[in-house]
């Protein structure tokens, strides 16, 4: 059973939170962005398009991403700007939409700042 890391706080309530991996992986796309590498620090549970993390408190902070479902464009910019990188539910380095760390999107560490569900 695979279970979040919210070690500090939750942007979203936590009734949002997936509770459980396969279950989640049904009900909607969904992306999870974490401060630090590993799926540790703040977490944010994005549900639809942000063209800002700078509203949530989590612009140029982003270290690894967990894609519950769905393909995700994730930006350099806010707006959906500067580099492009694609995370899906069944990409990274172990295929399970998993991303540890930044390289593992082939990104620069801390250097998100908008994520859109295409
Ligand atoms: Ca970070």
């Amino acid at each position: 059973m695979f279970t979040y890391p919210c070690n500090n706080y939750c942007m979203f309530p936590m009734s949002q939170m997936p509770v459980d991996y396969e279950i989640d992986r049904q009900t909607g796309p969904k992306i999870i962005l974490f401060e630090h590498v590993n799926f540790s620090g703040r977490s944010l549970v994005v549900p639809t398009d942000i063209p800002d993390l700078r509203q949530y408190g989590f612009n140029d902070i982003v270290s690894s991403i967990i894609v519950i479902r769905g393909r995700w464009e994730i930006y350099e910019h806010i707006l959906y700007g500067g580099r492009r990188y694609v995370v899906t539910a069944n990409g990274g380095p172990f295929g399970d939409g998993t991303y540890p760390t930044w390289t593992s999107w082939g990104g620069v560490n801390d250097q998100l700042s908008s994520v859109r569900r295409r």
